[in-house]
This record gives structure tokens, sequence and C-alpha cells, in this order.
């Protein structure tokens, strides 16, 4: 089982609201095909979700938000999955698409749902699902990253691998010289920080990718605009990205 998050910033254009990158989609779709292993796919807001979090204040943190702001980040992440499962069935991959609402209850996975989605994926089907607006309890609502879900996804499932596709080749140790980090081993980078994302880029990223290695999975940074990368990743070829090695211990 190989789980595989595709970056908001990797299917949109992060500059221009409401702009898929379907072409990137495609290209990543069309590897995904060369996988024979089963996958789930999680995907990110980028400048749909974000884009709207953004103008209704919402953010991670449970709340009291506009009503009005969780109907349309909703609304935008279902048009973005939309065509995402649209790329994949044209590229005759079978998407399974599935919103966190049927496995998530308040801010808490439920395990029974989690373990279905992988009997799905077993039998040949691509479940996909996204970072949301979600239901909390007592009014309040809150921001799901598609990096948490990952997280959730990766301790129940323990996947041989979880691999986020970003829009860089993996972590830098300097962003001038864009020189990549290969392989950490329990060490927190400083990472610098970006203003549009309401769930925390790349410091998210990091984090739970941190969390997923402690289950004992091991994680991947990978650039998406190339991926090959992700099959290789994925096929133990000599890989070009950043590793976080699985530990069970810390
Ligand atoms: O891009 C957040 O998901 P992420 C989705 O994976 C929304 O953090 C609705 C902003």
């Amino acid at each position: 089982m190989i789980l595989i998050k595709l970056g908001g910033s990797i299917i949109t254009n992060k500059e221009k609201p409401l702009t898929p990158r379907k072409k990137v989609i495609e290209n990543i779709a069309k590897k995904l095909k060369k996988i024979n292993e089963p996958i789930i796919v999680v995907h990110g807001g980028g400048s749909y979700g974000h884009y709207w979090s953004v103008k209704y204040d919402m953010h991670t943190k449970p709340k009291k938000y506009d009503m009005h702001g969780v109907a349309i980040v909703k609304n935008s992440m279902i048009d973005l999955n939309k065509i995402i499962v649209d790329v994949f069935v044209k590229n005759k991959l079978n998407p399974y698409s599935l919103p966190p609402t049927d496995f998530m209850t308040g801010n808490k996975p439920i395990s029974k749902k989690i373990k279905e989605i992988e009997k799905i994926a077993k039998a040949g089907l691509i479940p996909v699902t996204y970072g949301d607006a979600l239901w909390y309890g007592e009014k309040k609502t809150y921001i799901l990253s598609g990096d948490k879900i990952m997280t959730h996804l990766s301790k129940i499932l323990k996947p041989r691998l979880s691999i986020f596709a970003l829009n860089e080749d993996g972590l830098y140790s300097d962003l001038k010289t864009k020189e990549l980090i290969q392989e950490l081993k329990g060490e927190n980078p400083t990472i610098s920080e970006n203003k549009m994302d309401v769930t925390g880029g790349m410091t998210r990223k990091v984090e739970e990718a941190s969390k997923i290695a402690k289950f004992g999975v091991s994680v991947f940074f990978v650039n998406g605009n190339k991926p090959e990368r992700i099959v290789k990743a994925v096929k133990n070829r000599k890989y070009e990205g950043t590793l976080f090695r699985g530990k069970r211990n810390g």
C-alpha cells in the first residue's frame, strides 16, 4: 500500500485563484498507472480551498467561522476533486472519490472507515480524498489539511511508503543554492514560511512527515512536476527527493 499526497501547489497554480494545472495532473495520472500496488491519493487545496479559506479567515483551529465561507470552501474542494478524478478517469485509472466526512468525526479519524478505504484500494480502485472544511461540533468548523489526513491514514494503515508530491525537488539545506537534503534522520530542519497557506505550508508537511516516520513508515518528498520520481521512489530505484526514513522508536 502506497499513500500519495498531491500538494495544492502542484495540482493548481497558486499564483492564480481557481486555476488547476491539468497537464501536471495528467502527467501524474500517467505515471500512477505504472504502480502495481494499491494506492490511496490525498490532495491539497491550492488556489481552490486556500484561496477561499484566506478570504473567509478560516483556519485549522475549530471555531465559529462564517457558514457561507464553510459552504464556499467545501464547494471549491468538490470542484478541484472533480477535476482530478476526471483526469484520472480519462487516463483509465479507477478513482473512488471520498470526502473526508466519510472517515472523520469532529477532528478524529474513524479507524473502521479508514480500514475500509484500504480494502477499496486493494480491490483495484484508487480512493481519492482531500483537505476540506469540516464540521467539528457545537456550531464550530475547521480546515482539515490533506497533510493531516496523510498522518491519520499512515498511523492506521502503516503503508509501505507515504509520498508527498511537491512543487519543489524536496527539502533544501540552502534555499539559494537549492542543495537538496537527501535524507533526514530525526533532526528538524528550519523552514521559511509561506503566507498563503492557512494549513501551514511546508512547515506542516515536515511536521506530519516526522510524525509518520515515527510510526515506522518512510516518507518521501518528491517533485510532482517530475512524476517519474514518484515511480522511482515506489520501485526502490535511486530516488531524487528527500527521504524521512521510518523509525519505530523515534
Ligand atoms: O492543502 C487544505 O488542504 P491542504 C484544504 O492539504 C483547504 O493543507 C480547504 C484549504
